[in-house]
């Protein structure tokens, strides 16, 4: 162990820990910036580059990152002197100095990490003034703006997009005031292999990166007389928009969400989870069918459409395996503007189609040509949870004293199957509690599979499922994907099912959440919400959602079969 002082309090911390490990072990702050420590998933952004972390080290001539400096023993810390503050704040009159000040136009108005500091540091004037830099903004892709006017450096993008991802879309580019955060060539975002995860936005301290604003899209439609305007809304919104809301993470507030929805004046509110059910049954129909084959194994879930485009970038020789299920939001769209149009007796082309994720790549999914048919695609617009907080910010809805409502019928009724496909391994195991009782005739009385909960980035797990072992894995993460995928391309792999999320923790750490500023253990208590409300639920297994079976019986007839498959099977392309 190593001694030290900091702030006159005594610590005795492992070798290695740096000082601001140390700090945070004393619950003494030291503001960061560019500083992002993802313990859960091991990975720190310490380029050390912006420098507001620094302290004085008794005996030492210059200011040290707490963030890059490694504890010593007897080392001497002050954090709290004159002359640190003063140059953290010079630091950030720095960054303001090249920056634009348009903090209440911003779309980052109170979520921004640099106006935070810029306010607890007490700076209330440029002081630098000059030129200023500009690289122009990409609104090119449906999913991401790149604002780089906005970009501070700091590289947390380049880490997520790069050592987590795998992608590397994103890395500094060129020199000194020119520097900037870019694609290879300065490439349109639209034009790269870029997955639309949105894991670089979930960490910009900034508004460099951003979501697309559809939000006036939604107020349109709703206030067109001629539109019938549907909603649906996605597992892992109702454990996390709470937050916008000063409620913890992990707290439920679906009632809140359809109560909110109503308020807004939605035509009807249904939930994804009723979708989900339903993609079990085709999913776990097609699993079933590819084991009595014993062909395209493993057969992987494909209702993350940013690890869609990343297999369909990165591994083209393996697109024959990956389930051609639709996501639910898109299975949702498809049974709207048919099934339900019908029963409402309303023209398709003028119902729209609403989805409320917790993710930015579902934006890019909903514009893919073949998720539609000939008179209109299945999801119109979708926004994120982010957004939707806004909107019930706008419409001045006092979110905390809503007092709760029920989703509506037929697409509002889900299982507890449905509600865990929100987090990393739910959706297998959403599946194998179909699967199980198909295969077998058996009821499974232990529906949980616990093998398959919790952070880890591969979880992997053997089902004995009568006389076979059914092998399967769950990874969340790209990186962790291009691992098990690697192993299927080498040989290596005896899986007979997948699941992958794009994003860490799976939806629930989604690109379009509430900002966690990296601190993954928000993530962690998402998904003991969505296990809470699973427990909560009567009927825990998707093809018991006697909706779904309806929905077989009067529209879509065989599970699997022939109308199904137009409407919610797709296809990838290379
Ligand atoms: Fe997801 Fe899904 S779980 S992809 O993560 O399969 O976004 O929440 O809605 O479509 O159901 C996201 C979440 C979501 C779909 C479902
Ligand atoms: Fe990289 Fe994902 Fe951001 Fe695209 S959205 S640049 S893949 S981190």
């Amino acid at each position: 162990l190593v001694n030290l002082t900091i702030n006159n309090k005594s610590i005795s911390v492992p070798k290695g820990t740096t000082i601001l490990e140390a700090a945070k072990g004393l619950n003494i702050k030291i503001p960061t910036l560019c500083h992002l420590d993802l313990h859960n998933i091991k990975m720190v952004n310490q380029s050390a580059s912006c420098r507001v972390c620094v302290v004085e080290i008794e005996g030492k001539k210059n200011l040290f990152p707490a963030c890059s400096t490694l504890v010593k023993d007897g080392m001497i810390i002050r954090t709290d002197t004159l002359r640190a503050i003063k140059a953290r704040r010079t630091v950030v009159e720095l960054l303001l100095s090249d920056h634009p000040q348009d903090c209440l136009l911003c779309d980052k108005n109170t979520n921004c990490e640099l106006q935070s500091l810029a306010a607890d540091l007490g700076i209330s004037e440029i002081k630098y003034k000059g030129k200023t830099s500009s690289h122009g903004i990409d609104t090119s892709s449906y999913s991401i703006v790149k604002n780089l006017d906005k970009c501070i450096l700091c590289r947390r993008c380049e880490t997520m997009c790069s050592d987590v991802q795998t992608v590397n879309v994103l890395s500094g580019v060129d020199r000194g005031f020119e520097t900037t955060i870019s694609p290879a060539f300065y490439n349109p975002m639209h034009e790269t292999s870029c997955t639309f995860c949105g894991q670089c936005l979930a960490v910009c301290p900034t508004a460099a990166l951003t979501e697309v604003n559809n939000i006036p899209k939604v107020w349109n439609a709703l206030s067109d007389k001629n539109k019938t305007v549907i909603v649906q809304v996605a597992p892992a919104v109702r454990v996390a928009l709470g937050e916008e809301f000063g409620m913890n993470p992990g707290e439920l507030v679906t009632g809140k969400i359809v109560s909110s929805l109503k308020n807004l004046g939605f035509d009807k509110v249904f939930d994804t989870d009723f979708a989900a059910d339903l993609t079990i049954i085709e999913e776990a129909s097609e699993l079933v069918h590819r084991i009595e084959e014993n062909k395209n194994l493993p057969i992987l879930t494909s209702c993350c459409p940013a690890w869609v485009k990343f297999l369909e970038h990165q591994f083209p020789d393996l697109l024959d395996i990956p389930s051609t299920c639709k996501s639910p939001h898109e299975m949702f769209g498809a049974i709207a503007k048919t099934y339900l149009a019908k029963n409402m007796d309303i023209d398709p082309e003028n119902m729209v189609v609403v989805s409320i994720m917790p993710c930015v790549a579902k934006k890019y999914e909903a514009a893919r040509p073949e998720l539609s048919n000939e008179k209109a695609k299945d999801v119109d617009i979708v926004i994120t949870t982010r957004e939707f907080a806004k909107m019930i910010k706008e419409a001045g809805i006092d979110f905390n004293s809503l007092e709760d409502d029920d989703f509506d019928n037929p697409l509002g009724e889900s299982t507890g199957a449905s509600v865990i496909f929100g987090t990393t391994g739910g959706v297998l195991e959403a599946a194998l509690r179909t699967a199980y009782e198909w295969i077998t005739n058996d009821t499974l009385d232990n529906v949980e599979f616990t093998k398959l909960r919790g952070m880890d980035g591969i979880k992997e797990a053997s089902i004995k499922i009568n006389d076979m072992n059914i092998n399967v894995a769950v990874a969340s993460g790209l990186g962790n994907a291009r691992k098990i995928l690697e192993d299927i391309q080498s040989g290596k792999s005896n899986y007979h099912a997948i699941e992958i999320m794009a994003c860490p923790g799976g939806c629930i750490g989604g690109g379009g959440q509430p900002y966690h500023h990296g601190n993954l253990d928000i993530i962690s208590e998402r998904a003991k919400g969505l296990y809470k409300e699973d427990r909560s639920k009567k009927i825990r297994k998707s093809h018991e959602n006697v909706y779904v079976q309806s929905l077989y019986k009067e529209f879509l007839g065989e599970p699997y079969g022939e109308k199904a498959h137009k409407l919610l099977h797709t296809h990838y392309h290379k």
